[in-house]
C-alpha cells in the first residue's frame, strides 16, 4: 500500500500518531508536500465527508479525523510556508461567527504565508464586529474569511456590511471561500473575490498587495 493511502487510511480511522508518522515518512521518501496535502490528508478528509453526509459515521469520528488531519498538517506547515521573503501585505482572516469549521481556513492562512504574506488569524467562530476591529487594529490589504456551512455564509454578507458601516470596507479587499461559496455569491455579496481553494487564495491575495 502506497504511503499516501496509508495516510488517507489512518485519517479517516482518527489516528494521530500513524498520520504524524506516514506523512514524515511520505516527506522522507521524497514525495511532494503538496501532493501529500492533497492524495493523502485531503483525500481522506473528503471520504470522512461522504460518510458524514451518508450517515455512516458521526460528529466524533469526524473531531477525531479533524485532529488527524490538524497533526498531518502541522508537520507539513514548515514545508508549506517554506519562505524566506519580507511580509509584502497583511491579510486578517478568520471562519465567520457560528461556524467552527478550521481546517480550510487554517489551509489558506498557511499558503497566505507561504506567498509572503503576514497573516492575522482571527481563529473560527469570529464575529464581524472582531473583523471590524482587527481590521482598525492592524490596517490589512486584506479581510478573508471562510464559511463552510449554508448556514454561516450570510456572515459573510454582514462582516462586508459591518465593513462599510464602520467607514473601513474600501481600506481593505474581501476574499470569501469556504465549500459552499460560489463566484455568484462573492459578486452577490459584493466581495472582491472568490477562490475555490486555499492555493488559488494566497495567489489571488499576493496579486491584490502586488496591485496596490
Ligand atoms: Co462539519 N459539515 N459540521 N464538521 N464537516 C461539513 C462542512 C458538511 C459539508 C458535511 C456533510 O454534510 N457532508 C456539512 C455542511 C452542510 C452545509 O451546510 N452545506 C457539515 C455539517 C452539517 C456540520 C454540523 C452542523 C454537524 C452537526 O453538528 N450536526 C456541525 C456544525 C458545527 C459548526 O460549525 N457550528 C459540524 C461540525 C464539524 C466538526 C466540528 C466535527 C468538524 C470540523 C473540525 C474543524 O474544522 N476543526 C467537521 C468537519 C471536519 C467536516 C467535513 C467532514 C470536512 C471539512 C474539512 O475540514 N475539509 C465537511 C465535509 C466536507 O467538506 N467534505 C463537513 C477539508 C478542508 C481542507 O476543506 O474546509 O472545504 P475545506 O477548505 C477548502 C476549500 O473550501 C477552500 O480551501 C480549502 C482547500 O484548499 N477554502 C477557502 C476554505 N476556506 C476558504 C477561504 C478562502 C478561499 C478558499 O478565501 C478566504
Amino acid at each position: 500500500m502506497s504511503v499516501l493511502v496509508e495516510i488517507s487510511e489512518a485519517l479517516q480511522k482518527g489516528n494521530v500518531r500513524v498520520v504524524s508518522e506516514k506523512t514524515k515518512e511520505a516527506l522522507n521518501q521524497g514525495i511532494e508536500p503538496n501532493t501529500i496535502l492533497n492524495d493523502g490528508l485531503i483525500a481522506g478528509m473528503s471520504i470522512i465527508g461522504v460518510k458524514f453526509k451518508n450517515d455512516e459515521i458521526y460528529v466524533p469520528e469526524v473531531m477525531m479525523a479533524a485532529r488527524a488531519m490538524n497533526a498531518g498538517m502541522d508537520i507539513l506547515k514548515p514545508k508549506l510556508i517554506e519562505t524566506g521573503v519580507k511580509p509584502a501585505g497583511k491579510v486578517v482572516l478568520g471562519t465567520v461567527k457560528g461556524d467552527l469549521h478550521d481546517i480550510g481556513k487554517n489551509l489558506v492562512g498557511m499558503m497566505m504565508v507561504g506567498v509572503g504574506l503576514e497573516v492575522i488569524d482571527l481563529g473560527k467562530d469570529v464575529s464581524a464586529e472582531k473583523f471590524v476591529s482587527a481590521v482598525k487594529e492592524h490596517s490589512p490589504n486584506i479581510v478573508a474569511m471562510s464559511a463552510l456551512l449554508t448556514t454561516t455564509m450570510p456572515e459573510q454578507k454582514t462582516v462586508i456590511e459591518a465593513l462599510r458601516d464602520a467607514g473601513v470596507r474600501d481600506n481593505v479587499k474581501v476574499m470569501i471561500g469556504g465549500a459552499p461559496v460560489t463566484e455568484d455569491y462573492a459578486n452577490e455579496i459584493g466581495a472582491d473575490a472568490y477562490t475555490p481553494d486555499a492555493g488559488s487564495a494566497a495567489q489571488k491575495a499576493k496579486e491584490f498587495v502586488t496591485i496596490a
